[in-house]
């Protein structure tokens, strides 16, 4: 089955001040389309045609790095656009998604500062995230393309960390962009998704 880039699910201002327009359409059109091209390129007799994406993530990890870094992107890419909503973030949880933040991660503040320190101390590109894993949430960091799904986990909530995710709006500040990513962009509805469908 062939890669295809989605649709951003909202337009390119949308997530203005916190996201503009010109990140998104960077980062979509331009660095998400490349991993789709070079993704579909090589998985063109790989023997992983015809998996879903997340079985050639899972199963090109560790004996084709090319296929893994751009198949493990579009995975990753695909739930990000989704991971953020005009007017998300804050501490408007879902009721089940809270009540597992609560149980599992100490907390809505412990989660934040948790979140943000995991996403500031990866050492140059990559990810942080929450995953499900044994049926608890965790906080994670991946570099590069890496995603939890190679570490047994299934990943619920993922901020990309890759400087062309925050270079054009926050030029160094990494932390700044974590900060307005959680207090002003998750979309916790699909959050809370990805939560019910890793735990159902
Ligand atoms: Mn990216």
């Amino acid at each position: 089955m062939a890669f295809e880039l989605p649709d951003l699910p909202y337009a390119y201002d949308s997530l203005a001040p916190y996201m503009s327009a010109e990140t998104l359409e960077f980062h979509h059109d331009k660095h998400h389309q490349a991993y789709v091209t070079n993704g579909n390129n090589l998985l063109k007799d790989s023997g992983h045609e015809g998996k879903s994406l997340e079985d050639v993530v899972r199963d090109s990890h560790g004996s084709n790095a090319g296929l893994f870094n751009n198949a493990a992107q579009h995975y990753n890419h695909i739930h990000f656009w989704k991971w953020m909503a005009k007017d998300g973030g804050g501490k408007k949880l879902p009721g089940a998604l809270d009540s597992a933040v609560n149980s599992d991660l100490g907390g809505y503040d412990k989660f934040r500062e948790d979140f943000m320190a995991a996403g500031a101390t990866q050492f140059g590109s990559g990810w942080c995230w929450i995953a499900v894993k044994g049926g608890k949430l965790e906080i994670m960091k991946t570099p590069n393309g890496e995603n939890p799904l190679i570490h047994g986990a299934s990943p619920i909530l993922g901020c990309d960390v890759w400087e062309h995710s925050y270079y054009i709006d926050y030029r160094n500040a990494r932390p700044k962009y974590l900060e307005a990513f959680v207090d002003n962009m998750i979309n916790w509805d699909y959050v809370l998704e990805m939560y019910e469908a890793a735990t159902a």
